[in-house]
């Protein structure tokens, strides 16, 4: 409905500065090196690629000891790649391309969620996750912004951000916490859940996944942000919202959460509406898993969310 052209922008974001860990840069490349690029042109989808981070010095800014304000990592680094990552999704907005956001970690979530909301203001974000990423600048204990993105996104606590974020303040129009629900969430932080509920903000945990089933709960999503499938829809994926039986080769595992089908299940079930227009793809990190069919087992199911969303698996 929204993306009638079957075109797509697959945006790279090889980022790991939201976080500790290395090797979550790798994710972009893995996904290609077995085969993303070859699904979307068997889907029948043409795509162009944009690499905004290209000739940016991600090695030396991870690395710099002086980037710090209060207790939030990397400031400038997470916010100068963001601010070129936001121009790059709202570019593919602008060509009405389906805009794919390969990471890398989930820091860069606020700007694929602010760019959407920015080209589709009556739009609904579907965040699915372990955790809820919603800490602010203040709240966030690990000081790890891939935990803040969606606080960032909304505009929360604007007044403590670090300076370095002046372009996102710049931006007037903030994701609306009606616009936005939760899938998978089994690890939250106190201060967020306090967000959660002063807000208003509907998240499914894996309670009401187990309690209502994985089909009820995509339902209610879609209803609440999409009015049932009248509004487009983007959906940020983590990976690490699928349980870590299969998905090992991620940063932050937390057990119980979705079955593979269940995390694919979703995906199709929000295609199937034809509101989808906007994806990200995140956390994948093969630098984290002992084998290679740990790794095999973490990009497949990246690929596979690729696949759901590109509209393969409806028959
Ligand atoms: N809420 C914790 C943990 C976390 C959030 N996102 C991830 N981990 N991947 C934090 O660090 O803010
Ligand atoms: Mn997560
Ligand atoms: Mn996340």
């Amino acid at each position: 409905k929204f993306i009638p052209s079957k075109k797509a922008t697959i945006i790279k974001a090889p980022f790991s500065g939201g976080q500790g860990k290395g090797g979550v840069e790798f994710g972009p490349e893995q996904l290609i090196k077995h085969g993303l690029l070859e699904e979307f042109e068997e889907l029948g989808w043409k795509y162009t690629i944009a690499d905004p981070l290209a000739g940016t010095d991600l090695i030396a800014q991870k690395n710099d000891p002086t980037d710090v304000y209060k207790n939030c990592k990397r400031p400038k680094m997470v916010s100068e790649c963001c601010e070129k990552i936001y121009h790059a999704v709202s570019d593919a907005h602008a060509k009405k391309t389906l805009p794919v956001t390969i990471g890398g970690d989930h820091s860069i979530g606020m700007s694929t969620i602010l760019a959407f909301s920015n080209a589709h203001p009556d739009g609904g974000i579907i965040w699915v996750d372990a955790h809820a990423d919603i800490n602010t600048a203040s709240t966030t204990d690990s000081g790890n912004l891939h935990g803040c993105p969606v606080a960032f996104a909304m505009g929360l606590d604007e007044d403590n951000w670090p300076p370095h974020f002046a372009w996102l303040k710049q931006i007037t129009k903030k994701v609306k916490p009606s616009q936005i629900t939760y899938i998978g969430l089994r690890d939250v932080d106190k201060p967020e859940k306090k967000i959660l509920k002063d807000l208003g903000i509907k998240a499914f945990s894996m309670y009401h996944v187990d309690k209502y089933g994985i089909a009820e709960v995509v339902r209610q999503a879609i209803e609440h942000v999409a009015d049932g499938g009248k509004k487009p829809i983007h959906v940020s994926y983590d990976v690490d919202g699928i349980d870590p039986m299969y998905v090992v080769a991620t940063g932050t595992p937390v057990r119980g959460g979705l079955t593979l089908r269940e995390g694919l299940f979703l995906v199709e079930e929000i295609v199937n509406t034809g509101c989808l227009a906007g994806l990200d793809i995140v956390e994948v990190n093969p630098s984290l898993a002992s084998t290679d069919t740990h790794v095999m087992d973490t990009v497949n199911t990246g690929l596979s969310i690729a696949r759901c969303a590109l509209g393969d698996t409806l028959l």
